[in-house]
């Protein structure tokens, strides 16, 4: 398929259109799963291991059952027998992967703070809470494994039963001896450990969920804060024994989720067992601090990488080796995160040998998961940072370097050494247009002038090109990863009688905006009002089939799926229309909204009037079935593969290590853009999630395996004051992969931005002989490195 320019006609897509959600989530209209009235529900609350790691010795629930408004008190003896299975882990990554059994709640012992150990219900949250307070359990504590590197040889095991906290060894060397020669060859290596903190996610709405069981009769609807209604319904069906015909998953407004409502929760199996099982409503909302301790944490690596030069800075070769933490149990798809980085490691780079490994192992703390950028984010930190490395030992310029080495135009699509084809770009134009926006010589001048005086303001610019792959899709290309699921999208478009479009789409958004994006898709193609067209989502009674929201899937799967569904709606119609005109279908012209004969514009035949006699059926043509409605399930070809520059400018103060972001450009790549103003707000977020990950953000935990940072008191996500106005701009590579020729965003800022903020602040403080920090570059930090510096 060859995409070149949008094939649009309606002049909708390209332009800003404001969000259609906006309205209704300003002024509080918009529903939460916790704003939901549901009559004589009952309330669950979770008592929570507080220790790391222990057996669970004993749990007295008999003060707890006898508290005011508590209906029952359940231990994981007392449910063992209402669920069918262990909770899901949708992606084996190797074939003999360790997957621990993990049940709702603990069964015998306690992996870390926060594992669930009893559950109350009791008719009020209160009550529920208040209860959880008065459960005895007597813990015989075992030593806590936290340490990354130390927890494959510790001598304690986390789960007795795998005999190893070593989840599993998965790699990619296409050649090893290859790599190895290029290594030996090499005029210029570079070694560097890198450290990927964990990240909370912190979504502005946490974790909130209603089950709600029909009166007579065996069906639920579960109303839950989720990215993936569609998974969801499946791995409920199948962990609780009930015929997936009985559940219906429906996610209200979703308040953000970045990866972390990509889940099978504790709490989602538990409700609807406890409402089976009592044939009540039963509700829960999670506390901020449950947020922090028991929805999944993001990133927690130590990667290993090198890079192979020759004489003139070409890079022969990259070798990987990272260690990826995955807490205390494998949720949906916490093995399979790294793997979504495994592929880049090489980045923007036209690297000819190539070797990655990866070993999962157990901690006692929270499982991480998907989070924003989900193994992208760590591999683009990586060969960016490395890259960077490799010029300050060479001498040459960070950006010289890196234009050395670029995967080139003509190159793509670009089969790289780990094994995918990148679909399109053009990265020297791309940094091209970023350096004429950036104007770096007045910056490098000023860098070196204040150097030159001796000042303590000292400043730095870092650069970051990136590129990643997104668009989580060709169900074929997820089967040889051995992920559980498919890529595909489905969507259905309906024009109604009165001409009105109802869009049904299996993608679920949370914040993307994807009721807009879908109607102008929809109404640049018709030729109509996006405001004549309404989006269904979320709900699996009106969208059964969907893949969900994550992988910034939703516009090059979803989003193509809906091209496609209008294109064929829009064929019936024609077909509708020539009949009526007695023309054949070839000679009809549509624009705005009507069909017309070629070179006759009077004989003119209205879409409106195609819908009406669609749905009366009078006068169809032999064979045709009424209604004009379309279905369309796509599956693409390929990933696809945004890029980008972004440069930091940082002012750093070397008596207090503070770190002022003075600007930041971001010039990226995601193909044709559907609506300006909704790619400038994913940007925006995403920036701001890895800025945080470069600067502030950190879970950390205590010798005793204690999460530090439960509490946004302790936690420190930033806001708008933090950071300057960013700067924006774009070059636009069509994708081939798609027939709307896009590319993701939703993730591109949290990918691309730790990288330049912290090659940003080496560069300001080089010259002390800073040459690495690590994450997040607190005051502290930084200061430290400094005062350490040539030490
Ligand atoms: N878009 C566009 N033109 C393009 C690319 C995208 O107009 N060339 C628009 C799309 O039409 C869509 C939005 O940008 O409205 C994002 O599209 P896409 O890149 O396909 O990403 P998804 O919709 O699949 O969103 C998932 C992505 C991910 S993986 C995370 S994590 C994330 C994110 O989106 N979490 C978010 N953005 C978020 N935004 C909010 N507010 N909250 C979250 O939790």
């Amino acid at each position: 398929m060859t995409v070149t320019e949008p094939k649009t006609s309606g002049g909708v897509i390209g332009t800003r259109m404001l969000r259609k959600e906006d309205p209704s989530l300003l002024t509080g209209e918009s529903k939460f799963s916790d704003d939901l009235v549901i009559p004589g529900a009952l309330y669950i609350a979770l008592l929570r291991a507080t220790v790391a790691h222990a057996r669970i010795v004993s749990i007295d629930t008999s003060a707890a059952k006898s508290s005011a408004g508590v209906v029952a008190v359940y231990t994981y003896d007392d449910l063992k027998d209402d669920w069918a299975g262990p909770m899901p882990c949708a992606w084996p990554v190797t074939a003999d992967m360790k997957n621990p059994a993990h049940f709702p709640l603990a069964n015998g012992k306690v992996n870390y703070v926060g594992d669930g150990v009893a559950v109350v219900v009791a008719n009020s949250k209160t009550a529920a809470i208040d209860a959880i307070e008065a459960i005895e359990v007597e813990y015989e504590e075992l030593t806590p494994v936290l340490d990354l590197e130390d927890s494959v040889s510790d001598s304690t095991v986390i789960h007795q039963d795998l005999a190893t906290n070593s989840s599993y060894l998965w790699e990619l060397i296409p050649n090893k001896d290859a790599v190895d020669e290029a290594f030996s060859n090499a005029v210029h290596t570079v070694k560097e450990r890198y450290i990927q903190q964990r990240l909370i996610p912190a979504a502005m709405e946490p974790r909130s969920l209603v089950v709600v069981p029909a009166p007579f009769g065996g069906d639920f609807t579960v109303y839950t804060s989720t990215q993936i209604p569609h998974i969801l319904k499946v791995m409920l069906a199948l962990t609780l024994g009930i015929s997936e015909t009985k559940i219906r998953v429906v996610a209200p407004s979703v308040g953000g989720g970045f990866g972390s409502k990509l889940n099978v929760y504790a709490e989602e199996v538990l409700a609807l067992a406890i409402a089976r099982k009592l044939r009540k409503p039963i509700r829960w909302t999670e506390e901020r601090t449950e947020n922090a301790l028991a929805t999944i944490h993001g990133r927690g690596q130590v990667q290993d990488i090198e890079l192979a030069a020759d004489a003139n800075g070409k890079i022969t070769a990259v070798r990987v080796n990272i260690l990826a933490d995955m807490g205390a149990y494998l949720q949906l798809v916490t093995p399979g995160v790294p793997l979504l980085g495994a592929f880049l490691y090489h980045g923007v780079y036209d690297i000819p040998n190539y070797s990655f490994s990866c070993t999962g192992v157990f901690t006692n703390k929270t499982p991480t998961d998907a989070y924003r950028g989900a193994g992208r984010p760590e591999a683009t930190y990586a060969i960016e940072r490395a890259v960077d490395a490799l010029a300050r030992k060479m001498g040459v310029s960070a950006i010289e370097l890196r234009r050395r080495n670029f995967i080139p135009k003509e190159a793509f699509p670009y089969p790289s050494a780990a094994g995918l084809t990148f679909d399109s770009g053009d990265y020297a134009a791309n940094l091209d247009k970023a350096l004429s926006i950036l104007d770096i010589e007045p910056i490098l001048a000023e860098k070196q002038a204040r150097i030159d005086a001796g000042s303590t303001k000292v400043l730095g610019v870092g650069l970051s090109f990136f590129v990643e792959m997104c668009g989580l899709a060709p169900s074929r290309v997820l089967a040889s990863l051995n992920y559980g699921a498919g890529g595909w999208e489905a969507a259905t478009v309906r024009i109604l009688p009165t001409s009105k479009v109802q869009v049904v789409t299996g993608t679920a958004p949370h914040g993307q905006g994807h009721e807009t994006s879908w109607s102008m898709i929809v109404a640049d193609k018709l030729g109509i009002s996006p405001d004549d067209i309404e989006v269904l989502h979320s709900d699996t009674a009106i969208a059964p089939y969907g893949m969900d929201t994550y992988g910034s899937r939703s516009l090059s799967v979803g989003g193509s799926a809906i091209h496609l569904a209008t294109e064929k709606v829009l064929d019936k119609a024609r077909a509708i229309a020539a009949h009526q005109l007695e023309v054949s279908a070839d000679d009809l012209e549509y624009s705005n909204g009507t069909f017309a004969v070629k070179g006759s514009p009077e004989k003119a035949y209205p879409l409106a009037a195609a819908a009406f006699e669609a749905f009366t059926a009078h006068n169809l043509p032999d064979g045709m079935e009424p209604n004009l409605e379309a279905s369309v399930t796509w599956d693409p070809p390929n990933f696809t593969f945004p890029y980008g520059s972004h440069f930091a400018v940082v002012e750093v103060d070397t008596e207090t290590g503070k770190v002022e972001l003075v600007r930041y450009l971001a010039v990226d790549d995601c193909g044709n853009r559907i609506n300006p103003l909704i790619i400038e707000g994913q940007i925006h977020g995403g920036l701001v999630q890895g800025i945080a990950q470069a600067l502030y953000e950190e879970a950390s935990y205590d010798a005793a395996g204690n999460l530090l940072t439960s509490t946004l008191a302790d936690y420190l996500v930033p806001s708008a004051t933090e950071f300057p106005f960013f700067e924006l701009d774009h070059t636009v590579t069509p994708s081939p992969t798609n027939p709307l020729g896009v590319k993701g965003i939703g993730e591109a800022g949290a990918i691309a931005s730790p990288p330049a903020i912290i090659n940003a602040i080496i560069d300001a403080l080089s010259h002390l002989g800073v040459s690495h920090i690590d994450m997040p570059a607190s005051p502290q930090r930084v200061w430290e490195t400094i005062n350490n510096a040539g030490k």
